[in-house]
């Protein structure tokens, strides 16, 4: 594996790239164009800028986190090949500047979703948090507003103001799109963008939906096991894979982690890993990544990606706002960077183990 650490640019981070390069063991950042719009293409030079700028703080791009999809493509529209050919555009730009990891989600409308940005702990630092009863309460429209008010003033990855404007004929326009037809879309998109990944080395790394399960009855594929399986199987092709976010797929607590990695041997592109703890099956809070403060079992999630021979980039996902420090919700350098130290620290030890 190799550590990296999620950076959204200067413009966008808190968290500056000599920052993240004191971190142990991290050499690489997983970045993107954070300014750009759904369904652009990206244009070289700013792909060329953003390679040089973070190369001149001694470390590399690691991958791109996220090429985000046109709702155009994920809603199957007459145009959507337009959008499409863009997006082939990106990944030929990406792929000739030696990028080879690329994620995005196919979530209709929200990205991930959470309740609160800032929920206190008994320790007094604040998570990000989910609660069912708090949605179910909320029009979706809502929303967004929600999220907007505790961000410190960032833009939330996923939830572009310009897009959010539109929430309501978002919803209008997904309508007709049901989980089968969210899969075709899929499908149609894959096939389309597999020749340019197969020309440039280019793993495509899809983020599970988060939570894993539907929200205001829109439809929601990448949730279990099942769903991947299948979705690797529509379109087989290795550089068809996945981001296993462990904060995603264990939202539900049917889903068996280290079971759903190994059973995606060669297919994991991309690890997101962090803890959450669980308050009831529909409540739960983004803890630290340590085992014993959450639900999961940390050293198990490492094991089954060591044990799967994963050589991807990895990264302590959200963190916890700890020792005062105000940026980005998740999106912290203090505690991501103790969860950089306790990943490598249980990587170490599962290797070492292993000799
Ligand atoms: C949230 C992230 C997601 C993720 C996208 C991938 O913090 O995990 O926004 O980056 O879903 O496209």
């Amino acid at each position: 594996m190799q550590m990296t650490m999620r950076w959204f640019g200067s413009k966008h981070d808190s968290v500056t790239l000599d920052q993240i390069r004191q971190v142990p063991g991290v050499k690489g950042v997983i970045t993107t164009l954070y300014d750009t719009v759904p369904g652009d293409a990206w244009e070289v030079e700013d792909i060329r800028a953003l390679k040089a700028e973070v190369e001149a703080h001694g470390l590399t791009i690691a991958g791109i986190e996220s090429v985000n999809i046109h709702d155009a493509i994920k809603i199957g529209t007459p145009d959507r090949d337009k959008y499409i050919d863009n997006y082939i555009t990106t990944l030929e730009r990406l792929g000739q500047e030696g990028i080879r990891m690329v994620c995005y989600n196919f979530m209709p409308v929200f990205d991930w979703t959470r309740t609160e940005l800032a929920r206190k702990r008994p320790d007094g630092s604040t998570v990000l948090a989910y609660s069912q009863a708090a949605i179910d309460a909320l029009v979706p429209e809502k929303m967004f507003d929600s999220i907007a008010g505790d961000s410190n003033g960032h833009v939330m990855p996923g939830w572009e103001p310009e897009r959010m404007a539109h929430v309501k004929e978002l919803f209008e326009m997904y309508k007709d799109v049901d989980n089968e037809k969210l899969f075709a879309n899929l499908k149609y998109f894959l096939e389309r963008i597999m020749p340019v990944c197969d020309k440039y080395d280019i793993n495509m790394a899809i983020h599970p939906d988060d939570p894993a399960w539907s929200v205001f009855g829109l439809p929601r594929i990448i949730i279990n096991k099942e769903n991947i399986l299948r979705m690797m199987k529509m379109v087989d092709n290795p550089h068809n894979g996945v981001t296993f976010c462990s904060g995603s797929y264990g939202t539900n607590l049917e889903n068996d982690l280290p079971d759903m990695i190994r059973s995606l041997k060669g297919r994991i592109h991309f690890a997101h890993v962090r803890n959450l703890k669980f308050n009831s099956p529909t409540d739960f809070e983004e803890s630290a990544h340590l085992s014993s403060d959450g639900t999961f079992d940390m050293y198990e999630i490492m094991k089954a990606l060591y044990d799967i021979g994963f050589d991807g980039p990895i990264r302590p996902d959200h963190g916890r706002m700890i020792w005062g420090e105000v940026a980005m919700p998740g999106y912290g350098l203090y505690d991501r960077a103790l969860g950089a130290a306790y990943l490598n620290g249980l990587w170490e030890a599962i290797e070492k183990a292993n000799k």
